[in-house]
């Protein structure tokens, strides 16, 4: 056996089904040994695309996306996605080929030097020598990248060790899955301060982030607050994993945050955050409208906690699994009984959602994103899964639509990619075949990935894809009508491509284009309940401005309501 059919075996031995891949000289080893095996490979349009499509495959699932690419302009094809993995703590592999070894470093055709380039974007890069065993490697790294802090792996396989003989052992997996365990648990005493310090908030607010966007860590968020009810708040990252329907739970803070979220997080006395990195455009925030409160932080990274332990002197930490800690706390409050008396702040925060209601230009002539999306709402189901680009489509899907379940809204929140949502969509078809997948996309975004139109035509995924055309680049052009007095240099596009046609051409059985609101109500559940790939284009007011919106630097009391929300 070659070393590169031990990796196909190796994947095959961890249950891996599929991967997304773009062929070369260098990776083709590989690809061959892994046509000998039953694994199904998606061929996107581009690398980019095949590492967000195993993103996208991560993001909806328990299992991890992997993408096989070749050397060179290949693998650095990849360095966004990983990147963006990287921060938002999703695994996945990225296996690359590369020149044999004697010709790296010699200026050899397509070689670079992959952990030179992929050094600070990844959770680890492993250059393959002689002195690995690839079996080894390939188990580790699939452990590895979900274990604590997730994130990507990146694998440089030199052509010559991929042509070379090697031993299969048949590790168990379980062994590498053991390696990564995490135990540390919730003594009593720590269970006794946190009650402690909840018992005394009069005004307790639970946050929650990625870290938690699990269906084991939902779970026991969600019965924690079946108990306490304590009002909540999410992230961008966090969407889908509180109850969103419940009273208490307000919606995404932030920058773009809904109105009541960025209001309760200036009246808490106890700020509870679970799986969270502290994102600046929502903790500077915190820090300017001089948050008064005290902390409770739990996540899975030390190094996080320890920051935060230092700059912010949390009156409770601990670092370690959501899941765990969870379990800890409502057990000992079970058996202790432990009640909250939090009547009059559960009051304020229902005061708090029914007073700021989110709301948009309902009398302009144009349509708006913020109309398409509410009316997308009543869409959505506990079968759906959401991916977006990025921009305000991305935030107005965020603000606007309830999401059921974890896992459900699939966005790039801390390195923010334009391109995402077709080719995470495409991963999470494959994820989650009985999921139903909805691609929320901008202009700007869906032409940074436009080739994945034609990987989705050709596979016949059934993905749902509702463009929202609004001619340019929502988000900057809201910044330079602010910052620029409304020049909006390289920002504006053409408006004269119907998108839908350049859909149908790829292959789409429904792809239809809205360019007047009477069109929009039967457009949209025509498209919804289309069988196979379909594609709505909606031509959207080319002015519509995101609000609410915090201003750069500025804080939660700074919140601009615009026009339509204000009171
Ligand atoms: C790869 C990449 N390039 C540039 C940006 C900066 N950027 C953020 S949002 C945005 C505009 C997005 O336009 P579109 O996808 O049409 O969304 P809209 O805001 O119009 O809804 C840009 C240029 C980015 N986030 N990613
Ligand atoms: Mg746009």
């Amino acid at each position: 056996m070659n070393n590169a059919q031990i990796l196909a075996k190796s994947l095959v031995d961890l249950g891996v089904e599929h991967i997304f891949g773009f062929s070369g000289a260098t990776i083709l080893p590989v690809f061959h040994a892994l046509a000998e095996t039953a694994m199904n490979i998606t061929v996107c349009a581009n690398e980019q695309s095949c590492a967000i499509a195993a993103e996208g495959y991560s993001r909806a699932d328990d299992k991890i996306g992997i993408a096989v690419v070749t050397s060179g302009p290949a693998i650095t094809n990849t360095l966004t996605a990983v990147a963006d993995a990287h921060a938002d703590s999703i695994p996945m592999l990225v296996f690359a080929g590369q020149v044999a070894q004697t010709k790296m470093g010699t200026d050899e055709f397509q070689h670079i030097d992959v952990q030179g380039v992929f050094a600070n974007a990844v959770k680890k890069v492993v250059v393959i020598n002689e002195l690995h065993k690839v079996e080894e490697v390939v188990k580790d790294a699939y452990y590895y990248a979900k274990s604590g802090k997730p994130g990507p792996v990146v694998i440089d396989f030199p052509f010559d060790i991929q042509q070379a003989e090697g031993q299969y052992e048949g590790i168990a997996t379980e062994r590498f899955a053991q390696k990564y365990d995490e135990e540390r648990h919730l003594g009593e005493n720590q269970c006794r301060q946190f009650f402690d310090a909840l018992k005394n908030a009069k005004r307790p607010l639970l946050y929650i982030g990625g870290g938690l966007n699990s269906q084991a860590a939902s779970d026991r968020i969600r019965a924690f607050n079946r108990r306490f009810a304590v009002p909540s708040i999410n992230s961008l990252m966090g969407k889908g994993i509180l109850d969103e329907t419940a009273y208490w739970s307000l919606g995404m803070l932030g920058m773009y945050g809904v109105p009541c979220a960025n209001k309760a997080i200036q009246e808490t006395d106890l700020f509870v955050a679970f799986g969270v990195r502290w994102d600046d455009r929502v903790s500077q925030k915190v820090g300017e409208s001089g948050l008064k409160a005290d902390i409770a932080y739990f996540d899975i990274n030390p190094e996080k906690v320890q920051e935060v332990r230092f700059a912010r002197n949390p009156k409770f930490s601990f670092i370690g699994k959501a899941e765990t800690a969870l379990d800890d706390l409502l057990n000992y409050a079970v058996k202790n009984d432990i009640h909250l008396d939090i009547g009059a702040w559960q009051e304020r925060v229902k005061g708090l959602k029914k007073k700021y209601r989110l709301n948009y230009n309902r009398k302009s002539k144009a349509i708006q994103q913020a109309e398409v999306i509410e009316m997308l709402a009543d869409f959505i189901t506990d079968a759906t899964k959401v991916t977006t680009g990025v921009g305000n489509h991305q935030m107005l899907a965020a603000q606007y639509l309830t999401l059921f379940k974890p896992k459900s809204f699939l966005t790039a929140g801390g390195f923010g990619p334009m391109g995402f949502a077709l080719p995470a969509a495409i991963g999470a078809c494959l994820a989650s075949p009985n999921s139903s997948i909805l691609a929320i996309d901008g202009d700007g975004s869906l032409l940074m990935n436009l080739g994945e139109l034609y990987t989705i035509g050709r596979y016949q995924l059934p993905i749902k894809i509702l463009l929202l055309n609004n001619c340019g680049d929502g988000m900057v052009r809201n910044l330079q009508d602010v910052l620029y007095d409304g020049n909006h240099v390289a920002t504006d596009k053409d408006s004269k491509v119907d998108f839908s046609t350049v859909a149908r051409d790829m292959g789409f059985p429904f792809a239809q284009r809205v360019m007047e609101r009477k069109d929009l109500k039967k457009g949209m559940a025509d498209c919804m309940s289309a069988v196979g790939p379909a594609f709505l284009e909606v031509q959207c007011d080319v002015n519509e401005m995101l609000y609410p919106r915090i201003p750069a630097g500025m804080g939660y009391k700074d919140m601009i309501l615009g026009p339509y929300m204000e009171l």
